[in-house]
C-alpha cells in the first residue's frame, strides 16, 4: 500500500551518494544536517478521500508524518501511498464548483494570458475538466486534458473536453506532442505536490514544452500553511509542501526555472510558480524571499497539537451539554481532524456535502455518514464544524436559515471561533 521515503525528492538530501554532498559542502552548508527532520506525527491514517459506502473495502491505514528538508525546505511525507490506490479507478474530490472557486478561475487565467499565447493548453490533473472548459470560454483555443482517475477523465470527455485517461509521464507528452503539437501552457493545479518521482515529471515537462512554453504550477504554499497554522493540508495525497527554493532545487538539471511566483488567497494560500526555458526570451521577475525554519515548525507542530485539543474538547463540551453538533464539508481536511479528535458519529452526527462521489457514504476511517447539503436546513442542528472553512464566508452567506435559527458555525483552524448565536 506504501513505501517509506527517506530522502528530499527535490534536493536529494538524505541520498548516499557524493553528488548530495558535494551540492551541501559547495553551498556552505556543513551545518545541515544530512537526512530530513521530522516535523509532526499523526500516526496512522485513513487515505483523506477513501469515502466508503458500508459494503465497501476500505483503502487501509498509512503512518502520516510531516518531514522537512532543512535545505531546501521542502515539506514532504515519509510514505509515499500507491497512486493506483488514491486515484486509478475512482477520485471521489472534483474541482469546487464554489463561486470563490470561479472567482480564483478568472484572476488566475487572466494572470496566466498576460504570460503565454492560446492556442493550445494541456492541464496535468485536469479532474472533471472544469478548469479547461472555463479556459475554453476565456480565449485558449485549444485544451488538452490528463486525468488518471477514470470517473473524472469520463466526466471531462462527457463536457467534451479532450482528455487522456492516464497519470502524465513522457509517454503521455510524446502523444499529446504528437497529435496536437507543443502547447503554449502548461498548467498544473495542486497536482505538482501529489507528484512523488519528480525528476522523471520534470523531465516530461520539459520535454513538452517549446520555447516560450509557460508552465504554471499551483500548489498550496508552504509558507502559508505554516504561517496560518493549516496542519489539516497534510494528508497522504499531499506528498509534498512546497516553496519557490525547493522548486529551484528540483529543477537543477533541468532546461526550466522559476521565472514568476504569483500567490492567491485559495485553499488557505496558494503560490503559481511560473516555469519557462532557460533560452526564453522573457527575463525572470523578481522571487519572494522566504524565511522558514525549524523553530517556525516546531510552532507549527505544537499549534497543530493544540487546535486538535480544543477541537475535541469543544465538540464533547458541546454534546455532553445536549447539543447536535454536525460536519459541512466532507474535505480531505476533515478526514485529518476527524481522526485526529476521534470523534465517530456520537460526536459528529453526519457531514453534508455537494460531492455526488461522496454522498451516502461514510467519512474515511469513521461511521459518519455523508448527507446531501440541504441536511443543514432540514435538521437544523446547534453547531456545525466547517471543514471546509477555505470557503468558509461563502459557505456561511449560503446558510443564512441555518443562522437565522441560531445555528453556530465553528471554524477548526482559527483558534475555535464559535460563532456568537444569531
Ligand atoms: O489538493 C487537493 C485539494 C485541492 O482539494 C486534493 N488533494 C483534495 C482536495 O482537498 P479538499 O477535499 O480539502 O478540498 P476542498 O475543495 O477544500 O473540499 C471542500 C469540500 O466541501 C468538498 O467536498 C465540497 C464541499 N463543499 C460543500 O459541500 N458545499 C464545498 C462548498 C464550497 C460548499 O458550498
Amino acid at each position: 500500500m506504501y513505501r517509506l521515503h527517506t530522502h528530499c525528492r527535490a534536493c536529494g538530501l538524505g541520498k548516499p551518494d557524493i553528488s548530495t554532498l558535494k551540492f551541501s559542502v559547495a553551498a556552505g552548508n556543513q551545518e545541515v544536517p544530512q537526512k530530513l527532520m521530522e516535523v509532526l506525527d499523526l500516526g496512522l491514517m485513513p487515505l483523506a478521500n477513501d469515502f466508503c459506502s458500508q459494503d465497501q473495502e476500505r483503502a487501509g491505514y498509512a503512518p502520516l508524518k510531516l518531514l522537512w528538508c532543512p535545505r531546501c525546505t521542502l515539506g514532504q511525507l515519509s510514505v509515499v501511498v500507491n497512486p493506483e490506490i488514491i486515484y486509478r479507478n475512482h477520485y471521489p474530490y472534483v474541482t469546487s464548483p464554489s463561486k470563490t472557486m470561479k472567482d480564483h478561475f478568472a484572476s488566475l487565467v487572466s494572470d496566466l494570458k498576460a504570460e503565454c499565447e492560446t492556442d493550445l493548453v494541456v492541464e496535468i490533473g485536469s479532474n472533471d475538466g472544469t478548469l479547461l472548459e472555463f479556459m475554453q470560454q476565456n480565449g485558449f483555443s485549444k485544451t488538452y486534458g490528463v486525468e488518471p482517475a477514470e470517473n473524472l477523465a469520463n466526466a471531462a470527455l462527457k463536457r467534451g473536453i479532450n482528455t487522456v485517461n492516464d497519470f502524465f509521464s513522457a509517454e503521455v507528452a510524446q502523444d499529446i506532442e504528437r497529435v496536437a503539437g507543443l502547447p503554449d501552457l502548461i498548467i498544473a493545479r495542486h497536482v505538482f505536490c501529489h507528484i512523488d518521482d519528480w525528476t522523471h515529471a520534470i523531465a516530461a515537462i520539459d520535454q513538452l514544452c517549446g520555447k516560450e512554453t509557460v508552465v504554471a504550477i499551483e500548489v498550496p504554499y508552504f509558507i502559508d500553511t505554516v504561517k496560518n497554522g493549516e496542519w489539516d493540508q497534510i494528508y497522504h495525497e499531499h506528498l509534498s509542501y512546497m516553496t519557490v527554493k525547493a522548486m529551484q532545487a528540483a529543477l537543477k538539471g533541468s532546461h526550466l526555472h522559476v521565472s514568476k511566483v504569483l500567490r492567491y488567497p485559495i485553499h488557505g494560500g496558494a503560490i503559481v510558480m511560473i516555469l519557462r526555458r532557460d533560452d526564453s526570451e522573457f527575463a525572470k521577475t523578481p522571487l519572494p524571499v522566504e524565511y522558514l525554519d525549524k523553530s517556525d515548525l516546531n510552532t507549527f507542530a505544537a499549534r497543530a497539537l493544540d487546535r486538535i485539543a480544543v477541537l475535541k474538547k469543544t465538540v464533547n463540551e458541546l454534546i455532553e451539554a445536549g447539543n447536535t453538533v454536525v460536519g459541512y464539508g466532507a474535505s480531505a481536511k476533515a478526514t485529518q481532524w476527524i481522526q485526529s479528535c476521534g470523534f465517530t458519529r456520537k460526536h459528529i452526527k453526519w457531514i453534508c456535502d455537494t460531492t455526488m462521489f461522496k454522498q451516502y457514504k461514510c467519512a474515511p476511517g469513521s461511521d459518519i455518514p455523508i448527507v446531501d447539503e440541504g441536511a443543514l436546513t432540514r435538521e437544523l442542528p446547534d453547531y456545525a464544524v466547517c471543514f471546509a472553512w477555505n470557503f468558509m464566508s461563502e459557505i456561511v452567506a449560503k446558510e443564512k436559515i441555518f443562522k437565522a435559527h441560531g445555528g453556530r458555525w465553528i471554524n477548526p483552524n482559527a483558534d475555535i471561533e464559535v460563532a456568537p448565536r444569531g
